[in-house]
């Protein structure tokens, strides 16, 4: 092991980490950067149609993710936050994508009329591409400090999380498989380790890659992503049932109506429970290594599978 790798290496103590205090400020700090991240130019409607959506809340999880391993593993918050923001970015546009009529035609999102109700779908398909090609550029012209070559890395592997390899092929698989009663686990696992998970794991990802990290430590942050992300889509499936619209800020119940498959469909809702806090203590046996310095991730994790909106 190099000598960077020996300083992440420390005895697990157990601290009293307050978990809401922290997701609170971090979700302060990522909207503050995330509002000055886009200013409204020339047409004002589609820069107000993008912010519309990129600030309209939300758990910012993607960002805090991301400063949290770049942390973690030795980085800081100005080699971070533009790439943090750019998850944001692509995140909502994936949202704004994914709630209009021709998927999942969805009314509501964070809990305001989604982005096609208030611009409608013309400016709502301009307003996810123009946050797409930003949040690329925004990590190329904005990062400091960091090496150009794990720029490079990182903006491949946002474009690959992004692509067919990811949302893309995610999400056309889940549109495939709307109203067919015979999908297999293996289906639902592909489905959401690519229209979920992948982009978690990116997030996680890059924050060690913007920090120099060695293929050690990122594969074992990735194994820690994986097993977040597919605890966050059980537990996302079985808030659709048991939330209600206003926690969501969305409509709830939407998978039984559009007859998708989903974790509690499977396997009913306590098994699906039972498996996210499994999948939760695998990600969290992940960090063990790295003692203390990792109470943030270790607190996202507990989060995820706690959490009731
Ligand atoms: C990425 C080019 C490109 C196209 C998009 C529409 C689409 C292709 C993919 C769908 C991706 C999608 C909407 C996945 C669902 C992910 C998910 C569980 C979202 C909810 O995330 P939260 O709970 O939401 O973190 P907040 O609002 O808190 O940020």
């Amino acid at each position: 092991m190099v000598q960077a790798d020996k300083k992440l290496t420390e005895p697990e103590t157990s601290t009293i980490f307050d978990l809401n205090n922290y997701l609170k400020q971090q979700k302060a700090l990522v909207e503050r950067a995330l509002d000055q991240s886009i200013a409204i130019a020339r047409p004002e409607k589609i820069y107000e149609a993008m912010r519309y959506s990129l600030l309209a809340g939300g758990k910012r999880l993607r960002p805090i993710l991301c400063l949290a391993t770049s942390d973690l593993t030795g980085g800081t918050l100005e080699m971070a936050m533009p790439t943090a923001c750019a998850l944001e970015m692509i995140h909502t546009m994936s949202l704004i994508h994914d709630d209009l009529p021709a998927m999942d035609n969805d009314d509501f999102r964070r809990g305001k009329p989604t982005n096609h109700k208030v611009y409608g779908d013309d400016i709502a398909i301009l307003a996810g591409d123009g946050l797409l090609a930003y949040a690329f550029e925004y990590v190329a012209t904005q990062t400091k400090n960091v090496n150009p070559e794990n720029i490079i890395r990182v903006v491949a592997r946002l474009g690959r999380t992004v692509g067919a390899a990811g949302l893309v092929g995610g999400q056309v698989l889940d549109l495939e498989s709307e109203g067919k009663s015979e999908i297999t686990a293996e289906t639902l696992s592909f489905i959401h380790t690519h229209k979920t998970g992948a982009l978690l794991e990116a997030s996680v990802v890059s924050g060690a890659i913007l920090a120099n990290a060695s293929e050690e430590h990122i594969t074992r942050l990735s194994n820690y992503a994986q097993n977040i992300g597919l605890a966050f889509q059980i537990i996302d499936d079985i808030l659709d049932i048991t939330a209600t619209d206003e926690q969501l800020g969305k409509t709830a119940g939407k998978d039984l109506q559009a007859q998708k498959a989903t974790y509690p469909s499977l396997w009913g809702l306590e098994k699906s429970q039972a498996k996210a806090q499994e999948l939760v203590d695998s990600a969290i046996a992940q960090l063990s290594i790295y003692g203390a310095k990792a109470e943030p991730l270790r607190a996202v994790a507990k989060y995820i599978v706690t959490r009731d909106r």
